[in-house]
This record gives C-alpha cells, sequence and structure tokens, in this order.
C-alpha cells in the first residue's frame, strides 16, 4: 500500500519546492512532480517538512518524590498531535544503579510509545562499573549521548571530576556528553537562604536559579569537555551568559551546541508573580523562566546559528503535584510541558513573525538534532530512503491553546490562551497516519527504538584537543620543559 502526500511544498532545512512524497513500507520512496499512490493525502496549500524531534524529555521519570505524569503513550499521543515524530527520553539510573538495568526499566516504560524514540543515558554516579558499561551501552545499545546533571545536589549532580572523567570516556567512545548546566551548590546555597528568611513561594525558584549559575556551569562544562577532547550538548540553554559562553566557543572552533527550549523562549519571569500560587508554580522549572533580554538573545541564536535545536524539556506535573510545595518552593517538583506545543507555538512566535525562516525552523526543531545524534538522514530529512516521518503543516489551520483539547494527561497547559497559526493537517509515523486532517489518531506500541551508533572518527575536533593529547616535552632534572 503506497501513500503520496500530493500538491504540497516541501521544505528541509535548506530547500523549499513543489513536489509530491511517496511512501512505501514506512519510507520515502519518491520525490517529484504528479506521483501516483494507492492512498492520497491532499497536502496542497500546505508545508511539507520532516517530523520534528525533541530530543530532550522526561515520560514518566521518577522526580522530586513523585514521577511525572505523562508517561510514553501519553506523551508521544501529545508529541504527534503537534507534528514531532521523535522523542529522545532520559534513562536515569538511580545512584548506585547499573546502568544496563536503567535501560531495561526505560525499555520496558518505552513499549508504550506511538511514534518513534531514543535514549540518553544519564551518568547520576561515577565509578568503575559505570566507565565498563558506558562502552556496553555506546557500542551495543545504540545510545551516544550521556547526560550530566550539574545541578540537584544530594541526588542528580554530578562533581567536576566525575564529569571530567565522564566525557574523557565520552571521546574516548565516539560519543557526545550533554550537560544541565546549573551551578548545583551555589542554587543549593540560595535556596536555603530564601526559605531561611522566609521566601517560600514558586517566585522564590527563579531567585534561587539566576541567570549567573546556569552562565558559569555552562562555561565551567564547555572548558571541561575541551580538556576532556569531548564536543558538548548544552540541554536547556535559558539565558545570555550561558549563550555568550557557547556563542564564544563555538568561534574558537570548539564543537558546542546549544538547545533552547519553546518555554524559555516564548514565556518569561512575570509567571512566578501571579497571585495564583497554582499559576505560578505549575510554570516551575529549572532553569527559570527568564526576561525579554535573555528571550531575544535566545532569538538571535536561533537566527544566527549559534543555537541549534528548541526542544521542551517535557516534564509535566499535575496541579495536585506541584502542591507538593506549598509552604516550601524547593519541594515543588520541576517541570512543564510542551511536547504537544513546541511545533505550533515556534511557527506562530518564529517564521510567522520573521524571526526565523522556515527553513531554519525545519532546522532546529528536527535536522539539525538528527546530525548530532547520528540518526540523519533516516530522521530529520525528506529524502528518499528516509523514515516516512513527515509533517503536513497547514498554515491555515489554528487553535487557542487549552488543556481541555491537549492530548497531555495533566489537568493545565502553561501556554493555555496562546492562539497558534498553524496546525499539522497530517502527521506520519514511519508511514503511519498518525493525524488525518487535524485528527489525532496515534497507535499505542507503533514507536520503535532509534539506535544511533558512536560518532568515532568525526565527533571530536574541538580546538584543544590535539594540543592535549599530543606527547609533552618533557622537563631535564630540575629545569622546567617549555611550552607546556
Ligand atoms: N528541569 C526540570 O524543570 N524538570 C526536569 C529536570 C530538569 O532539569
Ligand atoms: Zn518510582
Ligand atoms: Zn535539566
Ligand atoms: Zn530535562
Amino acid at each position: 500500500m503506497s501513500k503520496v502526500i500530493k500538491g504540497g511544498t516541501v521544505v528541509t532545512a535548506d530547500l523549499t519546492y513543489q513536489a509530491d512524497v511517496k511512501i512505501e513500507d514506512g519510507k520515502i520512496v519518491e520525490i517529484g512532480p504528479d506521483l501516483q499512490g494507492d492512498e492520497v493525502l491532499d497536502a496542497s496549500g500546505c508545508y511539507v517538512m520532516p517530523g520534528g524531534i525533541d530530543p530532550h524529555t522526561h515520560l514518566e521519570m521518577p522526580f522530586m518524590g513523585t514521577h511525572s505524569s505523562d508517561d510514553f503513550y501519553a506523551g508521544t499521543r501529545a508529541a504527534l498531535a503537534g507534528g514531532t515524530t521523535m522523542v529522545v527520553d532520559f534513562a536515569l539510573p538511580d545512584p548506585g544503579q547499573s546502568l544496563l538495568d536503567a535501560i531495561k526499566v526505560w525499555d520496558n516504560k518505552s513499549a508504550r510509545a506511538c511514534c518513534d524514540y531514543s535514549f540518553h543515558m544519564a551518568i547520576t554516579w561515577w565509578g568503575e562499573q559505570v566507565f565498563d558499561e558506558m562502552k556496553i551501552i555506546a557500542q551495543e545499545k545504540g545510545i551516544n549521548t550521556f547526560k550530566h546533571f550539574m545541578a540537584y545536589k544530594g541526588s542528580l549532580m554530578v562533581n567536576d571530576d566525575e564529569m571530567f572523567a565522564s566525557f574523557k570516556r565520552c571521546a574516548e567512545l565516539g560519543a557526545t556528553p550533554l550537560v544541565h548546566a546549573e551551578n548545583g551548590d551555589l542554587v543549593a546555597e540560595m535556596t536555603a537562604k530564601l526559605l531561611a528568611e522566609g521566601n517560600t513561594g514558586p517566585e522564590a525558584h527563579a531567585y534561587s536559579r539566576p541567570s549567573q549559575v546556569e552562565g558559569e556551569a555552562t562555561n565551567r562544562a564547555i572548558m571541561i569537555a575541551d580538556m576532556a577532547g569531548a564536543p558538548l550538548y548544552v540541554v536547556h540553554t535559558s539565558c545570555e551568559e550561558a549563550h555568550e559562553a557557547i556563542r564564544r566557543a563555538k568561534m574558537n572552533g570548539k564543537r558546542v551546541w546549544g538547545e533552547p527550549l519553546i518555554q524559555h523562549l516564548v514565556l518569561d519571569e512575570s509567571e512566578y508573580f501571579n497571585e495564583d500560587w497554582d499559576h505560578a508554580a505549575r510554570r516551575v522549572m529549572s532553569p527559570p523562566f527568564r526576561n525579554k533580554k535573555h528571550q531575544d538573545s535566545l532569538w538571535a541564536g536561533l537566527a544566527s546559528g549559534t543555537l541549534s535545536c528548541v526542544a521542551t524539556d517535557h516534564c509535566a506535573f499535575t496541579t495536585e503535584q506541584k502542591r507538593y510545595g506549598v509552604g516550601d518552593f524547593s519541594k515543588i517538583p520541576n517541570g512543564t510541558g510542551g511536547l504537544e506545543d513546541r511545533m505550533p507555538v515556534l511557527w506562530t512566535y518564529g517564521v510567522e513573525t520573521g524571526r526565523i525562516t522556515m527553513n531554519e525552523f525545519v532546522a532546529v526543531t528536527s535536522t539539525n538534532i538528527a546530525k548530532i545524534l547520528n540518526c540523519y538522514p533516516q530522521k530529520g530529512a525528506i529524502l528518499v530512503g528516509a523514515d516516512a516521518d513527515i509533517v503536513v503543516m497547514d498554515p491555515g489551520m489554528g487553535k487557542t491553546i487549552s488543556a481541555d483539547t491537549q492530548a497531555s494527561s495533566i489537568d493545565y497547559n502553561v501556554f493555555e490562551g496562546i492562539e497558534v497559526k498553524a496546525l499539522p493537517r497530517y502527521v506520519l509515523s514511519r508511514g503511519y497516519v498518525a493525524v488525518e486532517n487535524g485528527e489525532l489518531k496515534a497507535k499505542e506500541g507503533h514507536g520503535e527504538f532509534v539506535a544511533r551508533d558512536p560518532n568515532a572518527t568525526v565527533n571530536k575536533a574541538l580546538s584543544k584537543w590535539k594540543e592535549l593529547t599530543a606527547p609533552r616535552p618533557v622537563a631535564r632534572a630540575g629545569i622546567p620543559a617549555t611550552g607546556v
């Protein structure tokens, strides 16, 4: 049974052109004019683009005394409803737990996924076992990305020596380290001080994690990665200081990428000063929302290419869960949703306003991350042979975002009331029509794991790599060598 997406404009990261797209057995088999197929999907007036890839989700994650509410079923339904056809979730070992056991846990959870998915492995502790298992994970388990939390002291956080050891291991394996870049020691200290002074409300969450803690940690992670000879992917880049560190690294020839979230691009810190405690607490996430200066910086980064991918960090908690933090903001589960809204909201605030082009939209929602993750062009491409993960975006369709109509299982939406100007008419997940004329038909268990090999030969090339790994001049007794 073949399908043809007919009459649309194909938009990729580098081209815009009129063509039909033919699909068979889950793959794109032909692109060109006047194609015929068993089933026709009318794309007239629409843009035919690679399905979105969200590189940063936390589905059914045990965190802060509870679990994020959207599991792989609800989360990937939400993804498909908004044009995202692949998510990358973080397998999170408990400190001391085998990384291989954590994969088993995530394998079980993801069995219900409606769209394709992959995993990053979080390094939540360090030891010989972790060092050994990283090799199995990179070489046999299809996971070439390892995440490090520089915050969440006392639970997920790793220290600099552990990060350096892990980054060096990543470099050896051709894997890419990821960081959540906030200075966890300072956050812990400021949190304690704020609480002691009686600042217990959700707005204090933002005070406890100013942009400086993110800028400092981002720069530190970049320098540690450079010394380790590893590239670096910085998740949820939310502020100018962090963006500045990434820009500088790029200018110096370092392979570093930054990932703003759709939430940080569109929502600002005033949300935390809402009189309604629930309203503010629902928006508590780390890093917190920032002011307009930081938002402008992030938009500029997307336009100029110094920031690479727009993600969500989808980690949805119900209002009831958020209320665990009444009287103590540090107990409000950190996280917001966004999977369903990322593509339409970015289109509305980015493409419709002229801040980014349609091709840049495709780059930052799909193609760039497919390349970074080493699954391009299986994903992130409209090319013959690529998986038929496709979104047919209809600029004639719009809606007002509302929790009442969302696929996510929680009882609110942080984008509530925003009018989006485009929505998917069709979404195809390896050829399966998961959204048809705007109607969600996601199929439980349709999603498959996307294995991603290491990049052993191409993933280094940081500025210092050659220098640091070259043999050093040996000092003669008593006389220091030069050039070291
Ligand atoms: N930040 C969040 O807000 N939630 C999940 C983890 C994180 O780093
Ligand atoms: Zn649990
Ligand atoms: Zn994080
Ligand atoms: Zn996250």
